[in-house]
């Protein structure tokens, strides 16, 4: 029997036991996974792995794929490197090493969290976790824009007994659970924060000794809030006022923890939705409480020496025009369904030579001209992070594969036909990152990841946490159409694995199962076919991550200041087939 850890991009990054047959198993010792794993590693081997290179849909040796992918490298120019999250693993930016010597542009932001990770920077100074101890202690925990049912499965233990409330345009099966579910419009959050910061300014119970001592700029704060006005804004949002008052109450008597999720982020002014957030917690003075917290998607590289760090040019991921590129090499992505707007890039795509070195014939393979297999998180050693909780997992090599290589294979393969030099082995840069981390006796974690993260202060110019004090919102709301809501599908991970293809409608929608609509936003339309669900409020619809279609109508856009992608900041219209 050895242990590894699930490669995927997920709050819980589970420990895995393997057994002689390589079944895999949730560890029972293990803090979060508890011996049980989701329904993507239980199904992990139903999904084959390329086990060949493909040239233009030929099969080839992947020294042969190698041969060509070189040519073309000392033939381009312009070299694209885009580097998606189908593995977490640490060492999948072995390759960026290689991409940064031959010149190539990369990536800046993410199609995931940066919006948020930026808004949490601005207050904070740096992004750190909150352990799972405090969310054991807390009394009352608030759900905020993350799907934890599907998306943070391992979390729900910690969440027995406690008073749950969810803040959720969806009902969710954990809004069904909760003591509360402000089920407010989409896009609302930062109004919700302001007016749940009114009423406990209104009611003086402001941590008045931790704003003193541990913050700036609560002055502009008292003047943001301020400005907005409760009944209009109370409109906006779309929930009953007493609700909002009850929370704030709850908020003010019990130990409180905010578990904020993508969710919230998915916009033009997602950065100052998740500051806002932040600065509610940070009001009552949350931050250095025991058995409080804001925990929003965790920085897992703070505070790390990271080997792989490269100064190279750098565009927004959500914005990449793949055309303007002699060549694209694509890793552990699929972008043709996860990037926004699909029409887009399908055609800039079209107007290049596209490498695609991935694990599946997903629908970015299909349509690549070179396509190199990757070996799987069980075939080559790697040591991950998590962005939910503290902990780290080592991930030793468990099976061979002669039919894929790795990322560190290929970095070495590359360095060694171009005549790089410094490569160092794989077993070194493992090392390196292990040798950062301290031990306890559950496992190995960041130091900087303490008890009470911000209990010595933030980490900020001057130290404080630094209240937000204005936003920049020019989306029309009320502009025609229905708020297009994308979220986490429990049986895949993105465009891994089980995908589910429906267009989620209200039951105001006046459509039926199985009709089939065209969708249109001011980006782009597709076809779906449609379920009708009564988990949905009125005015909104709903898809799923990895949905092949979801993309064709998102905007090829970044937030204001995170270089995050802005999946939700569209309205969409449906006409029936
Ligand atoms: N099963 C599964 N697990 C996953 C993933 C997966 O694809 N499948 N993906 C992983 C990845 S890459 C990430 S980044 C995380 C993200 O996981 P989460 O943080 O849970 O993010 P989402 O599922 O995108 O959205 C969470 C919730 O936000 C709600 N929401 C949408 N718009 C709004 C809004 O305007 N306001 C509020 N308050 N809520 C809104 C949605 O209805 C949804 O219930 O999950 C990881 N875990
Ligand atoms: N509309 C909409 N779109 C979204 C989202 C949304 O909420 N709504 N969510 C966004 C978010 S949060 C994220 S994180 C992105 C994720 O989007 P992507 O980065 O595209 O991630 P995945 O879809 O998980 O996986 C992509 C590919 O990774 C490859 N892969 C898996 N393991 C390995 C490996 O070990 N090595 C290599 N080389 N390849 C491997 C597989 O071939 C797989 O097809 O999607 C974003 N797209
Ligand atoms: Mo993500």
């Amino acid at each position: 029997m050895k242990k590894t850890a699930c490669p995927l991009d997920c709050y819980d990054a589970c420990k895995i036991v393997v057994d002689e047959s390589m079944k895999l198993k949730g560890d029972k010792e293990h803090p979060i996974t508890n011996g049980y794993l989701c329904y993507k590693l239980n199904h992990y081997f139903d999904y084959p792995q390329l086990n060949c290179a493909y040239y233009r849909g030929k099969k080839i040796s992947i020294n042969k794929a190698l041969d060509i992918l070189e040519e073309k490298i000392r033939d381009s120019q312009k070299i694209l490197h885009f580097r998606g999250s189908g593995n977490v693993g640490k060492m999948q930016a072995v390759t960026d090493l290689f991409f940064a010597k031959v010149g190539a542009t990369f990536t800046s932001g993410s199609l995931c969290d940066a919006a948020g990770q930026l808004g949490i920077r601005e207050g904070r100074g740096k992004n750190l976790i909150l352990p799972l101890s405090q969310i054991k202690k807390s009394e009352l925990v608030i759900i905020w824009g993350r799907n934890v049912t599907s998306t943070n499965p391992h979390i729900l233990p910690y969440l027995n007994g406690k008073t749950i409330v969810v803040i959720d345009p969806v009902k969710t099966e954990i809004a069904k659970r909760a003591s509360m579910h402000l089920q407010i419009r989409p896009r609302t959050d930062l109004e919700l924060a302001c007016m749940l910061a009114r009423f406990i300014y209104m009611q003086n119970s402001e941590d008045e000794e931790f704003i003193e001592n541990y913050c700036e700029n609560y002055d502009y704060f008292v003047d943001f809030i301020r400005s907005y006005r409760m009944t209009t804004t109370t409109q906006k949002i779309g929930v009953d006022i007493l609700d909002i008052a009850t929370l704030a109450e709850l908020m003010q008597d019990m130990k409180t923890v905010i578990l904020v999720g993508n969710g919230v982020q998915k916009y033009s002014h997602g950065t100052e939705v998740v500051r806002m957030i932040d600065s509610l917690g940070a009001m009552l003075g949350f931050h250095a409480k025991e058995g409080c917290g804001v925990s929003f998607l965790g920085d897992t590289s703070v505070n790390l020496k990271n080997p792989f760090e490269v100064d190279v040019k750098r565009i927004p991921k959500a914005e990449v025009d793949f055309s303007k590129f002699d060549l694209v090499f694509i890793q552990a992505s699929n972008l043709a369904v996860t990037m926004p707007n699909t029409k887009r890039v399908l055609d800039g795509l079209s107007k290049t030579f596209s490498v695609v070195f991935g694990l599946y014939e997903d629908e970015t393979a299909k349509i690549a001209d070179l396509v190199i297999p990757a070996k799987n998180f069980l075939q080559k050693s790697d040591i991950r992070f998590s962005y939910g909780h503290e902990y780290v997992e080592l991930m030793p090599k468990l099976q061979e594969n002669v039919n894929a290589i790795s990322e560190y294979e290929f970095t070495k393969e590359m360095f060694n036909r171009f005549g790089f030099e410094g490569l160092k082995s794989e077993e070194e840069y493992i090392e390196e990152f292990k040798k950062q981390l301290v031990k306890d006796e559950v496992g190995y974690k960041v130091p900087i990841f303490k008890e009470m993260p911000y209990k010595d202060g933030f980490f900020t110019k001057s130290k404080r946490f630094c209240f937000l004090d204005e936003v920049e919102d020019e989306f029309d709301m009320e502009k025609d159409g229905f708020f297009f809501i994308t979220a986490k599908c429990k049986t895949s991970i993105n465009s891994q694995f089980k995908r589910d293809n429906f267009l989620y409608v209200p039951i105001s929608a006046n459509l039926k199962d199985g009709d089939k609509v065209l969708a249109y936003s001011d980006y782009g339309e597709a076809e779906f076919e449609i379920r009708v669900s009564e988990k949905l409020r009125d005015g909104t619809i709903l898809v799923y991550s990895g949905n092949e279609r979801a993309n064709y109508l998102t905007p090829p856009k970044s937030d204001n200041y995170g270089n995050g992608a802005i999946f939700q900041e569209i309205k969409v219209k449906l006409k029936k087939g």
